[in-house]
């Protein structure tokens, strides 16, 4: 049976302890570091975006800190606030004495009843007809994760569609639990609210069966959220393409100070019939934020479906904590259950979001009266907890460092951690401060990014331009092109690619004058500033190290008790200064991949710019077969002799799929044999490959089978993807490995299916066996240093060149500019065979060298040699480290760099099937067999008619 991890590999992860999969059998030598512990390769988690924030704030001594960073409630005094009904909850139950044993595995059946009545009201049908299957859960976090764990249990496959922005934790969330997450546009920097119509067209665009996870209320971080007539727009997409709705409601009562408006959306859905599952959380409305107490539900159709999910709800919370915690679950029952109780709760509710939106209007009017001119209504507009503020990660730093206000880096701030008098230290203090000018220019520039600034728009219009534009890319098979789109912002990268950001710096107008002959949209100055500021920091980094070690070093020995505490004190101002940049770090370095990994390669010199048309012909090889009567095309050809047969294809499979009979079928293996024949004896290893490869090599390929309008087919309920070409496995074989520069070039030629979707595909290009959906191919796939890259591409054209002339084909061969470029190629040559059905050249095969395009993202490195031995030194094979004064080990092992990689196609069958039709066939209908192919033909040579089967006797 197939195990989880094999059904739902997370195609997010970026990192991998283990070698690829298999890896203990490969034959390759990988690079292993020969370090102690078996676990010094477990990297630093960088620290929590949001909870890191509230540990920095508890280091900080400064008399004027303000954590707006976590959602947690604060009194006007900035002091933790618990509810009196929880007090009197928590009296209650201690009066009534209860035992501690352990809860079912679902929890407590009067808290579960209360969370489900709380949610979608008393008297909700759902609930009286059995529906939901409830589960206690640990808080709205635990909930999520258990819901997440079903959904990669019993939904394998699915993806989650998440709001960008979201909460910062959905991400792990969900791809720790190995379910892989998108997102949806949501937020509207211009607008500086909901962007339904982007929300809107990436639901319609996510696929069948997909999860979407929706913010019951007071949306976090925008404090943007629906109207009930966008709700219902939201359950129509949601209807017609079958998604999960996955509600997170973790604010129920904070956006409108109702519990029960606050549940507009999940009731809404339930009274439609829609299924959804739900997270609940107690932790902001009834403050019980340390109790860790909420619940997962899926509101189902019916009661038996009900009964069997929430038995795997408990199997999968047994495995994870068994059974849940029982003190806060019984002070929701305490509290929903008596109506004097829920009353009060309802009250305090009102209090807590009605001090935040006074801290609303406080700060709103503060603003106002510093810039007048600005239109902060954003303030009073956003609901719930939160205010998003537009300011950038730096402006945050700012904030922080200077004037001890802590907020998350996505600019958010907590409203609930503020109150009306600091609201002025935050928008206009005395002016006798002058901290608060800087302060003032911070806030300000959140509204200039907010509203029309300058640089937001022009990220805006770049965005637009680029991923709305038809930017295409080759997907390796000539002629065929994916749209390299994305509905907005690209995602997180799911991997790490070893991109050469030195150089991209030290050449940026080189690079951006590179993505625009190659009609790119990536963002080289950007790649550059971001580079520039990871290293600045990665510098502060290393010194703010070496003073640590240094202090740590001066703390040894005897000291003063003064000194020595004086030491410790540096030190913890040293620790807590390397946790905050340690943190920039990590963010920087996501965005440089983001940024980076855009990036196409560079173009060989010799390429022309522009478009397909001034392409340079290199070759032309044969003459055009001249025919003294009207020749047919191979439709017609493969009908007649009953070769190819559409019809049947079609009924059985759909359109563009065919069948080749009789010495069709024969044709397709004397070229798959006649080509691997032709292949050995050049070098190449004959391989046969797997038609199903993993999303994330296809990626690292430089393909992306996630894109809209991609030509690669995804596997439902897997994260793979069948193969477009045999070159995603070739490229794929020696991912992460580190070879001895004696071993290259390697030289690999696979025979593979390839599958292709078609997307946009139309015209007359599309007849017959010319464009299909599968198809027979044999990749030649080198890998190689760069020094023997360019004369390997040579080598791969003349290898085609000459099968092609062998087969008597007449053919130009080109050099292809720059827009037909995919972004993996540094130099492609097409060859286009004459086809006398089109009455024009068709491509029949293509050439590339990727240079360390794939590599870098494959992540194959060579050892170079080390160099001859100076004379005088050890004899060469001397013992290591024995004479000579060498370094035990040997001699020094050169440092390892990337390869190169080159694809080329040996032979794709249709086409050439097309092309020896077309050109070899006679006067009285018969074709005639190359002379080459003969030898693999059984000894037919000539395909003649032929009595056909008649299938309605
Ligand atoms: N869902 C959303 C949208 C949240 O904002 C939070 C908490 C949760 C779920 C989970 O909270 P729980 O596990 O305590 O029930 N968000 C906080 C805290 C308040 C956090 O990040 O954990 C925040 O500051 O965003």
């Amino acid at each position: 049976m197939q195990s989880l991890s094999q059904a739902v590999a997370p195609p997010t992860t970026a990192a991998r302890l283990t070698p690829a999969s298999g890896g203990a059998a490969r034959r390759l030598p990988v690079a292993r570091p020969a370090r102690g512990s078996r676990l010094e390769g477990v990297e630093m988690a960088p620290p929590d975006p949001i909870l890191g924030v509230s540990e920095a704030f508890k280091r900080d001594t400064s008399g004027d800190k303000l954590n707006l960073g976590v959602g947690a409630y604060r009194t006007e005094e900035l002091q933790p606030f618990v509810l009196n009904v929880v007090r009197k909850a928590e009296e209650r139950m201690l009066a009534a004495n209860e035992n501690k044993e352990y809860l079912p595995i679902e929890g407590l059946a009067a808290f579960r009843k209360a969370t489900v009545e709380l949610l979608l009201g008393a008297d909700s049908p759902a609930i009286k007809e059995g529906r939901i299957a409830c589960l206690q859960s640990l808080s709205g976090t635990g909930s999520l994760r258990i819901g997440a764990a079903f959904i990669a249990k019993f939904m394998p496959g699915a993806a989650a569609y998440i709001s960008r922005p979201t909460w910062g934790n959905h991400k792990n969330i969900f791809a720790d639990a190995g379910v892989e997450w998108k997102e949806y546009s949501y937020f509207d920097p211009e607008t500086i609210g909901l962007d339904f119509g982007g929300m809107v067209a990436d639901l319609q665009a996510a696929p069948e069966g997909s999860v979407v996870v929706l913010h019951g209320c007071a949306h976090n971080p925008t404090g943007v959220d629906p109207t009930p007539e966008q709700w219902e727009q939201i359950a129509d997409v949601c209807v017609a393409k079958k998604l999960l709705p996955f509600f997170d409601v973790a604010y129920q009562g904070f956006a409108t100070g109702s519990l029960d408006a606050d549940a507009f959306a999940p009731r809404y859905f339930a009274q439609r019939g829609i299924e959804f599952a739900v997270a609940q959380s107690y932790s902001k409305n009834l403050g019980l934020y340390a109790e860790r107490v909420g619940a997962i539900s899926f509101v189902l159709s019916d009661k038996e479906a009900a009964d069997r999910v929430l038995s795997q709800l408990k199997r999968i919370a047994r495995a994870v904590y068994s059974n849940p915690p029982i003190h806060g679950a019984r002070i929701v029952s305490e509290v929903v259950g008596s109506e004097e109780m829920f009353a009060e709760w309802k009250g305090e509710m009102e209090e807590m979001s009605g001090r935040i939106k006074a801290v609303r209007q406080v700060l709103f009017d503060e603003l106002n009266k510093l810039e007048p001119n600005k239109d902060w209504s954003f303030i009073l507009k956003q609901v719930g907890m939160f205010s998003f503020t537009g300011l950038s990660p730096a402006q945050c730093d700012h904030m922080t460092n200077k004037w001890h206000v802590y907020m998350t880096k996505d600019g958010r701030l907590s409203l609930a951690g503020l109150n009306k008098a600091k609201c002025k230290y935050l928008a206009d203090a005395p002016s006798s401060n002058s901290h608060t000018l800087q302060l003032r220019i911070d806030v300000f520039d959140a509204a200039a990014l907010h509203g029309a600034g300058p640089e937001g728009r022009a990220r805006a219009e770049r965005t637009a331009a680029c991923c709305g534009g038809a930017v295409e890319r080759s997907i390796g098979f000539p002629g065929v092109h994916t749209p390299v789109s994305g509905s907005s912002a690209p995602e997180p990268p799911a991997y790490r690619a070893f991109v050469d950001f030195k150089f991209v710096r030290d050449n940026v107008e080189a690079v951006a004058a590179n993505c625009a002959a190659r009609l790119s949209c990536a963002d080289p100055q950007r790649v550059a500033t971001l580079y520039e500021e990871y290293v600045a920091a990665q510098q502060e980094t290393d010194r703010l190290r070496a003073a640590r070690n240094e202090n740590s070093g001066a703390m040894k020995g005897k000291l003063e008790p003064e000194a020595r505490a004086a030491l410790i004190e540096k030190g913890k101002g040293i620790k807590e200064e390397l946790e905050g940049l340690e943190a920039r770090l990590a963010a920087l370095d996501a965005e440089l991949q983001r940024e980076g990994q855009r990036l196409p390669n560079m173009t060989h010199p010799d390429v022309p710019i522009g478009g397909e048309d001034v392409s340079t012909q290199l070759q032309l090889v044969g003459q055009k077969q001249s025919f003294a009567f009207e020749p047919k095309d191979h439709l017609q050809l493969g009908e007649d002799l009953d070769l190819i047969d559409f019809e049947t294809g079609g009924v059985v499979s759909g359109a563009k799929f065919y069948y080749l009979r009789n010495e069709a079928a024969l044709l397709e293996l004397a070229l798959v044999n006649y080509t691997m024949h032709k292949v050995v004896a050049a070098g190449f290893t004959p391989m046969m490959t797997p038609d199903l490869v993993r999303e994330s090599v296809f990626e690292k390929c430089g393909f992306q089978p996630r894109a809209e309008n991609t030509q690669i087919y995804s596997v439902k309920d897997s994260a793979m993807c069948l193969t477009g070409t045999a070159e995603i496995p070739l490229g794929g074989a020696y991912m992460d490995a580190i070879l001895p520069a004696e071993q290259l070039p390697i030289r690999m030629a696979a025979f593979g299916h390839c599958f292709r979707t078609e997307a946009g595909a139309a015209g007359a290009a599309s007849k017959g066996l010319y464009r299909v959906h599968q198809f027979s191919k044999v990749e030649m796939f080198v890998v190689c240093t760069p020094e023997q890259s360019d004369a390997l591409h040579q080598q791969l054209l003349e290898l085609e060149v000459g099968m092609y002339a062998e087969l008597g084909l007449h053919f130009q061969v080109l050099d292809m500019a720059s827009h037909d470029l995919g972004a993996p190629a540094y130099r492609k040559f097409d060859i286009e065979a004459w086809m006398p059905g089109m009455g024009r050249y068709g491509e029949i095969s293509s050439a590339s060298n990727c240079t360390d395009y794939q590599a870098r993202r494959l992540n194959i490195r060579y050892r170079p040699q080390p160099p001859p031995a100076a004379e005088g030194d050890a004899a060469a094979g001397a013992p290591e480290g024995k004479k000579g004064g060498k370094k035990k080990g040997g001699p020094a092992k050169a440092p390892t760099q990337f390869a190169h990689t080159l694809n080329a196609t040996a032979c794709a069958v249709p086409r050439m099937i097309v092309a020896i039709l077309e050109n070899y066939q006679q006067e009285d209908g018969s074709v005639v067999v190359p002379e080459a192919l003969r030898l693999y033909m059984m000894g037919i040579d000539v395909i003649r008619p032929k009595k056909k089967i008649n299938k309605a006797a």
